[in-house]
């Protein structure tokens, strides 16, 4: 039995629906090759990742599995209707299907609700004896000890580059409850982490010299996280990780992040208002820290990116300006922008509906530009949109990179130059090319 399992691209935006394509990736992803490595031994199992490879509709094959996310929903519907009019069966799973199963039932013979470990072997036996059930939902979270190690000997490596980083998962489920963040509703709110070894074994087996902790939060349980950090010194990798901003201020953690080789780290600081935060319900953030934490980070030499959202309503008009004075006054490296976007599942989801807010229903998080899907109380959507553009425009322009980037000697200052002009690029596209350094 033949099984194919595709990770779609996304259209490039809302009005130019060419897909995505890339000549090689950096990040080795994680899904696909762990995945495979659930798929029983009778399957002959091929992984196409169509960022990176043509789809070939006419190759032999009797199972396509597809996992989903909402930003390459439309794509992977494509695809699966592809396949069927072949009459070969399809499958989904992933994250967009957990929130839209009967959506995605419409584009396939059968999807999966949850994490796979428990639903890929029943879907797959079923798929074999001819006898597939339109749903399957996973009963619960399921446990993190010896899961099995992705099976990267089905990736083309050439399609990589040489600094490829490997995505990994120490830990599943966040403890924490903002506002936007659906999240916790698939992966559960308790935090359930992998053993140690188990950790450290798959590290191993991958071969890999950098790494990504693709966990929702790395550090939820931080005894936990300190004894996976020190495990890691002794093997002198690069890896980098997203957690909360509270614990930037203990310097033994910060510390030994460093020491165990972190190279980049990504927070969400979504605001410097503290009553935007108390409206997210983004309770580890408080603004009279934030001076402490960043000059923290500069004295443990990382890289390090802020996350920030925009579009509360009880933000200020200025917020806009005052994040980007914040931002240069403390040279930070790296900022990503979004435009809040209402989840569905999520409390700020519900209140939207409530009040008669939403926009574009059909297509909330479909497209990976800046785009506003609700109306914000204080300005147009579009307005929403441009000023989000215009911070990109403001911070990634080439006075802002030279006044903010040190001078690239050690390989986090390399890292922070690099991910500057990646996100340039990107933001770009994403906004008016020919303006960009006017700013
Ligand atoms: C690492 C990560 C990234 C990385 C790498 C992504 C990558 N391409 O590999 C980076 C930082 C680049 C990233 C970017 C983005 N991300 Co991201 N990311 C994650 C994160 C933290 C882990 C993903 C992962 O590797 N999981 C490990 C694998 C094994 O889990 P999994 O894919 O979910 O698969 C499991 C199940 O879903 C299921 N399953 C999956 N497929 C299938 C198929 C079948 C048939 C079955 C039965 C089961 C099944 O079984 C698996 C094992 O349990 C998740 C959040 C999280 N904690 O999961 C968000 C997450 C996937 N990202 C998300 C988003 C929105 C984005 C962005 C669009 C954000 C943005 N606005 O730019 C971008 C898109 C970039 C892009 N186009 O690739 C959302 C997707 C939500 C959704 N409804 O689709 C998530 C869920 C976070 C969230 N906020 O909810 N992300």
């Amino acid at each position: 039995m033949k099984l194919l399992i595709v990770q779609p691209s996304h259209f490039l935006g809302r009005s130019n629906r060419k897909l995505y394509r890339a000549r090689r990736k950096n990040l080795v992803g994680l899904t696909l090759p762990y995945l495979a490595s659930l798929t029983p031994p009778q399957w002959d199992v091929k992984l196409i990742d169509q960022r990176i490879c043509d789809i070939d509709f006419e190759s032999p094959v009797d199972l396509v599995a597809i996992t989903v996310w909402t930003e390459n929903s439309l794509p992977a519907y494509e695809i699966a209707d592809g396949f069927r009019a072949r009459g070969v069966k399809v499958i989904m799973g992933g994250p967009h299907t957990f929130f839209f199963s009967a959506e995605a039932a419409q584009h396939c013979d059968a999807v999966g609700i949850g994490e796979g470990e428990t639903l890929w072997k029943p879907m797959l036996d079923d798929a074999a004896n001819g006898s597939l059930k339109q749903f399957y939902r996973a009963k619960g979270p399921h446990d993190l000890k010896n899961l099995p190690f992705p099976r990267y000997d089905l990736l083309d490596f050439r399609k990589y580059s040489r600094f490829k980083t490997f995505a990994i998962q120490t830990s599943r489920g966040c403890p924490f409850r903002c506002d936007f963040c659906s999240e916790r509703f698939f992966l559960g709110n308790d935090y359930r982490f992998r053993p140690v070894s188990d950790v450290i074994e798959e590290i191993l087996a991958s071969k890999g010299k950098y790494f990504l902790f693709a966990d929702s939060t790395f550090a939820g349980k931080k005894d936990h996280s300190m004894k996976l950090m020190e495990a890691l010194i002794p093997l002198g990798l690069r890896w980098s990780a997203l957690w909360s901003m509270n614990l930037c201020l203990d310097r033994q953690f910060m510390d030994l992040a460093r020491r165990s080789g972190l190279l980049h780290l990504n927070i969400g600081m979504e605001s410097i208002d503290q009553a935007t935060l108390s409206g997210m319900n983004k309770r580890a953030n408080k603004v009279r820290q934030y001076g402490e934490i960043v000059k923290n980070l500069c004295d443990s030499g990382v890289s390090y990116s802020l996350n920030f959202v925009f579009g509360y309503d009880c933000e200020p008009p200025s917020i806009f300006d005052s994040t980007l004075d914040f931002l240069r006054q403390n040279r930070v490296p790296v900022a990503y922008f979004n435009v809040l976007t209402p989840h569905i599942g999520t409390p700020f989801y519900e209140r939207m509906v409530g009040e008669g807010r939403l926009l574009d229903t059909e297509n909330i998080g479909r497209w990976p530009e800046i785009a506003c899907y609700f109306k914000p109380k204080n300005c147009a959507p579009q307005e929403l949109e441009e000023n989000v553009k215009a911070m990109y425009r403001k911070f990634y322009n080439l006075r802002s990179m030279f006044s903010r980037l040190p001078f690239p000697t050690s390989q986090s200052d390399i890292a922070s130059w690099v991910v500057n002009f990646s996100q340039r690029k990107t933001a770009c596209g994403k906004t008016a090319r020919e303006n960009f350094d006017d700013y």
